[in-house]
């Protein structure tokens, strides 16, 4: 009897998503005595994210040396975010011409649809004149990579998604959150603090023909580690042979070099060679839109009838997960990249940035010489982009983070864009305590 009873207790709490604490019979009545308890008591709590939780971290400490080297957010030489000029003129022309606020369709804003295709493969590109590019405007370069990961798990069911060891750690989520299953090939040798090149071929080598590889489109997050053009073409022809689809994430074009059309080089190099690509482009860095969530996911296919295809298919999954993209931040980019004065003043914004982050890259491998001789630095100015991958481990990092208050990644991984001059001895004294001593 007891025992029926405990059973009844948990169907009925699982049913009606409250706890039964006490039952009693009396008389004729049966007195249910329940407690109310959310049916969700069982959700664990999730981790903090790896990189946006180390920005909440740093928001939440009161330390007046505390330094945020955690997200890839440029910051000027006070440490401050910056809103490029060209945005505030774009967004002055766009005020001015009083627009409404209308739901775009669900490919996006044209002007943007066409600034992106541009940008990426340069105006003019056969591929555009021939409309064999698919262009979906979507949520930012995460919201592409995931409308990206949509598809391949509608349309090639069952291949795997190859990303690089290490990544940007948002990769295993995006792909993983979609049921697509994912390996990681080599990419980096901490030996050298270069490619693995080697390692990469043959992972690559190895992986099923018709699988996935995920490519940084440059500036590779967060090794800084990039294929020189040779390698590039090495990883070109072995798509070919192998049949793997090549998915390139841009999210720092003109961060790499200062120059966007040196930047987007591998892509175009896969499009020239008659590869068919997906790429996911980010406005993120590079206009400093963070917060617009701007960025596009493109197809370059074979032929304009593929294209049709597959943009109607895209249009599809991105009317159930988020139905048509925001139109502010798409309005500044088109703005911007498709205005011939605008475009020229931003190329100089970008060469400011990069410039910067390139200058306290310099500086913090001269001071760190200085301190540790012993060590060799010179990885610190190799490595390209908005990110120095020190080798710290994480024990290193806790110190960096719980002595010094420099907010990082636990990969070791620094963003430059957050380091000023100023900063620059008091980061390196971090360092060299972390790296000597833990
Ligand atoms: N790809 C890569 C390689 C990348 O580093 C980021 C952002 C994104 C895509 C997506 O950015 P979006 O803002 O969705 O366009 N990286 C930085 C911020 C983040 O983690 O979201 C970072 O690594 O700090």
């Amino acid at each position: 009897m007891l025992l029926a009873w405990s059973k009844m207790q948990q169907v009925i709490s699982r049913r009606v998503g409250v706890h039964i604490c006490n039952v009693s019979t009396s008389r004729s009545r049966l007195a249910l005595q329940v407690r109310c308890m959310s049916r969700f008591a069982d959700v664990a709590q999730a981790p903090p994210d790896p990189i946006l939780g180390v920005s909440e971290a740093f928001r939440a400490s009161t330390s007046p040396s505390k330094l945020n080297l955690g997200v890839g957010a440029y910051r000027d030489e006070d440490l401050k975010p910056v809103v490029l000029s060209v945005v505030k003129k774009a967004e002055a022309k766009i005020f001015s011409r009083n627009e409404n606020k209308e739901y775009l369709s669900i490919e996006g804003f044209e002007p943007f649809r066409k600034a992106t295709l541009d940008l990426l493969l340069g105006a003019g590109h056969p591929a555009i004149k021939e409309g064999r590019a698919a262009v979906i405007q979507s949520l930012s370069g995460t919201g592409s990579l995931r409308v990206g990961a949509a598809f391949i798990a509608r349309f090639l069911k069952g291949s795997t998604v190859y990303i690089s060891n290490p990544t940007w750690g948002n990769h295993r989520n995006i792909f993983g959150d979609e049921g697509v299953k994912w390996e990681y090939y080599r990419y980096f040798d901490p030996e050298t603090v270069g490619l693995d090149f080697k390692g990469l071929m043959e992972d690559l080598k190895a992986a099923p023909q018709g699988s996935v590889v995920v490519l940084h489109g440059c500036a590779h997050n967060p090794t800084g580690v990039d294929p020189t053009p040779e390698q590039w073409a090495a990883i070109a022809d072995l798509c070919q042979e192998r049949n793997l689809l090549p998915f390139f994430d841009v999210a720092y074009q003109g961060f790499a070099t200062g120059d966007l059309d040196k930047d987007a080089f591998a892509p175009r190099l896969f499009v020239d060679r008659g590869l068919e690509i997906m790429v996911s482009q980010s406005y993120s860095k590079n206009l400093g839109l963070y917060g617009e969530r701007v960025g596009a996911l493109v197809m370059v296919l074979k032929d304009k009838e593929t294209a049709t295809r597959c943009l109607s298919q895209l249009k599809r999954l991105a009317r159930a997960l988020y139905s048509n993209p925001p139109t502010h931040g798409a309005r500044i980019a088109a703005e911007v990249v498709n205005d011939s004065e605008l475009f020229e003043e931003w190329k100089g914004e970008m060469r400011g940035m990069a410039g910067r982050i390139e200058r306290v890259r310099g500086e913090l491998q001269r001071a760190l010489e200085a301190k540790c001789p012993d060590k060799d630095w010179s990885f610190i100015t190799k490595q390209i982009g908005m990110f120095s991958f020190t080798g710290l481990t994480p024990s290193q990092v806790d110190n960096m983070t719980n002595k010094h208050q420099v907010y990082m990644t636990r990969d070791g991984r620094i963003s430059l864009a957050g380091l000023n001059s100023a900063k620059v001895e008091y980061l390196a004294n971090a360092i060299v305590d972390s790296v000597r001593n833990h």
